[in-house]
């Protein structure tokens, strides 16, 4: 997608495990009303079927909320979903594979770890990339090496694309985050594992719209 920007402020990505019992559209609109402007669709351990519905309900909550709607690794389901785009990582279909079935006004997200993959995330014209994982975190399998700060600074002062800091990012170490000029984090269970995910999410996102504005 042309001129892709990121919206300043939460990246919401979903997550069963760190919701426990919540039921999932009810934190998902805790997360909308919050302030997310941007929220990604991500479970793993679920059948097609379910992946479809959850993204097709997903969608129309969405919309209600005037927020981008991004599908994680199923280019299928980001199709028939109408997703604005999906996040895939380094082992999924090529970025230039992706483009060529879902065209020039999606956006595509790639998850980076390293200078190398950032730049190669330019050069296959992703529109966005992850930048993660910044901090320790047990809600990713298999997370690999933390790339920690320094990455982040090399991306912000390098890479000519809109990126998210993910991984490990809580209320308290966010300002680690946002001094490095972030301006689209995601903290997973930090909202949606918080007892009061509506309440936490609009503080954590005006914190990080006020820290620009300041
Ligand atoms: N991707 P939390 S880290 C989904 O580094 C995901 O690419 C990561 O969850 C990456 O905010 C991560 O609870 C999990 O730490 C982030």
């Amino acid at each position: 997608m042309k001129n892709f920007k990121l919206p300043t402020g939460v990246y919401a990505i979903t997550d069963s495990k760190s919701g426990k019992n919540k039921k999932f559209l009810e934190y998902c609109e805790e997360l909308l009303k919050g302030g997310a402007k941007i929220i990604q669709y991500r479970e793993k351990k679920r059948d097609l079927k379910t992946l479809l519905s959850e993204a097709k309900a997903l969608r129309e909550l969405t919309k209600k909320y005037d927020a981008i709607f991004i599908v994680n690794d199923y280019l299928d389901i980001a199709l028939l979903s109408d997703a604005d785009g999906i996040h895939i990582g380094q082992d999924d279909l090529p970025i230039k594979d992706v483009r060529k079935v879902l065209g020039n006004d999606k956006i595509i997200g790639i998850s980076t770890h390293n200078p190398k993959e950032a730049q190669q995330a330019m050069v296959d014209g992703a529109d966005y990339i992850g930048v993660g994982p910044i901090f320790y975190t047990e809600t990713k399998e298999d997370i690999g090496d933390l790339v920690t700060l320094e990455f982040l600074d090399f991306v912000d002062k390098n890479i000519d694309l809109p990126y998210v800091a993910i991984g490990g990012i809580k209320e308290n170490n966010i300002e680690q985050v946002l001094s490095k000029g972030a301006k689209s984090i995601c903290l997973i269970s930090e909202l949606i594992g918080a007892k009061d995910t509506l309440e936490t999410t609009k503080r954590i996102n005006n914190f990080i719209i006020n820290w620009y504005e300041k």
